[in-house]
């Protein structure tokens, strides 16, 4: 009877974690350059993110390239511009319709050195 009250209790703490809107898979911090700013997204060629996790959660790393990273409603972009140098937190949403969030950016000094890989 108690192990079955237990399943029960377990049965329900997993469903409640489904229900629960699901946290990010990464959170990443990486310095960029702004390509384009969209209604809903940027254009960043972003320096290479060594500890970046694929999606089986295995640190594949990523090079440096130029992404489409979307931002929420309301996040403060005062003053950022196409090519700007900019450092932009972002989280990672594998099953997400926007994999990629940012959560905080900001313009970096206009003579920052950036690594970065050309166009492929
Ligand atoms: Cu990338």
């Amino acid at each position: 009877m108690r192990a079955l009250a237990l399943v029960l209790a377990l049965g329900s703490l997993l469903a409640c974690e489904d229900d629960a809107p699901a946290g990010p898979d990464g959170v990443y911090t990486t310095r960029g350059r702004v390509e384009g700013v969209g209604r809903t997204a940027l254009a960043i060629r972003h320096e290479a993110i060594p500890t970046f996790r694929d999606r089986e959660g295995q640190v594949s790393g990523m090079g440096s390239m130029a992404m489409r990273f979307f931002y929420p409603e309301g996040l403060d972009l005062e003053g950022i511009e196409e090519g700007d140098p900019v450092e932009l937190t972002f989280e990672v949403h594998w099953s997400g319709e926007h994999t990629l969030l940012i959560t905080a950016i900001d313009e970096l000094p206009a003579e920052t050195e950036l690594e970065l890989a050309a166009d492929h």
